[in-house]
């Protein structure tokens, strides 16, 4: 089997509830490489496009106020890109089922995820599910440069007059 890439995220309750370090405990059983990693304050954008395929479902808004960190007073997601063997499956199965009162209580979801009174799924992490939406997420939250590995086929441009924060 090739290499795969996966994309998670430790979703703003997982960071409120301080579970980084046992989150990323669970997915080293994976044996997987992280190629990158970052703290991102995810735009309503860049939520939208990362849930573009549950645009119509009733609790999208919820979905992406969740992920802007506004249940839970933070706008802090972290996230990474995993590389290796079945990359996706091995990352799933630890992650477990998408709703957290379902999934396996072994799983990140099953152990440390809830629903809300509203509705909302808290389940504390994102994977990605094929190897199409990989794609498309890390694309989305990753630059080139910031992956320790070309996983991508990449472009030069040429870019002038771009107007950028620099320590003042
Ligand atoms: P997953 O996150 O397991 O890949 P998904 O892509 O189908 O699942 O949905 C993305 C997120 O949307 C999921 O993590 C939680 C939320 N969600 C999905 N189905 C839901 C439902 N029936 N009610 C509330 N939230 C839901
Ligand atoms: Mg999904």
């Amino acid at each position: 089997m090739a290499k795969e890439q996966t994309l998670i995220l430790i979703k703003p309750d997982g960071l409120v509830k301080s579970l980084t370090g046992n989150i990323l405990t669970r997915l080293s059983e994976a044996k997987l490489v992280i190629v990158g990693a970052k703290v991102v304050r995810p735009s309503r954008e860049l939520a939208e496009k990362h849930y573009e395929h549950l645009k119509d479902k009733p609790f999208f808004n919820d979905l992406i106020d969740y992920i802007m960190g506004k249940h839970h007073n933070t706008h802090r997601v972290v996230a990474f890109v995993y590389q290796g063997e079945n990359a996706i499956q091995k990352i799933r199965d630890i992650v477990g089922d998408t709703n957290p009162e379902k999934a396996n209580p072994v799983t990140i979801r099953g152990a440390y995820g809830r629903i809300t009174t509203t509705g909302v799924f808290e389940n504390v992490v994102h994977a990605s599910q094929t190897p199409e939406d990989a794609e498309k997420e890390i694309k989305l939250w990753f630059k080139p440069d910031e992956l320790v590995e070309d996983i991508y086929p990449t472009k030069e441009i040429e870019v002038e007059k771009v107007k950028m924060l620099v320590w003042a």
